[in-house]
């Protein structure tokens, strides 16, 4: 990694960091379900550096927070798998153009999720398998509300973070 790329994911793993604390539920029925905007930071960093320059954003960061304010590791684990996937998959779809990349994300991740949170949420919550549907329309709504956001503010922004760093 060069100086100047790790120099840019240690700066966006800050602001991403700062930024989770204003983490809050956007539907009072799934309240574990918080949104923030942290995401946008590991996106801004792996559109020109890469996966793993994203990834390690959103590991700095919810490690950091862990220790912060969360103390919840299912929730951190939760976030970091949510995060890795959107990257993920809004890179792998990329050159497909920005709205195809986003739609595809924001879908994918949201299915994702939907599959992991089937195995997690009886777990954490102690609750039978068929309580988890009734959490699905909320989890899903939560997925597709959260990263349709993240994703825009972060293809908004990627055009000045694009021009500030010249990456290359
Ligand atoms: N975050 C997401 O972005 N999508 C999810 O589907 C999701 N599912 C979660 C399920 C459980 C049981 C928990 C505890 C957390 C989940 N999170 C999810 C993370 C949550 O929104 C929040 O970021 C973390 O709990 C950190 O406060």
């Amino acid at each position: 990694m060069s100086t100047k790329k790790m120099a840019i994911v240690g700066l966006f793993a800050a602001i991403a960091f700062a930024v989770m604390f204003l983490e809050f539920p956007i539907f009072p029925a799934a309240n574990f379900l918080k949104y923030d905007p942290s995401e946008i930071f590991a996106l801004l960093a792996s559109l020109p550096y890469g996966f793993g320059a994203g990834t390690a954003v959103i590991i700095v960061k919810d490690i950091l927070f862990y220790f912060a304010k969360s103390g919840d590791i299912v929730g951190i684990a939760m976030n970091a798998a949510a995060g890795i996937m959107f990257i993920g998959f809004a890179l792998l779809f990329w050159k497909r153009g920005k709205i195809i990349a986003g739609i595809a994300s924001v879908l994918l991740t949201t299915a994702g999720l939907s599959a992991i949170n089937a195995v997690v949420v009886p777990l954490y919550l102690h609750l039978p398998f068929k309580t988890y549907m009734s959490f699905l329309p909320w989890i899903v709504a939560f997925n597709l509300v959260k990263f349709s956001i993240n994703y825009i503010l972060g293809v908004l922004l990627y055009r000045y973070t694009e021009k500030v760093f010249r990456l290359g």
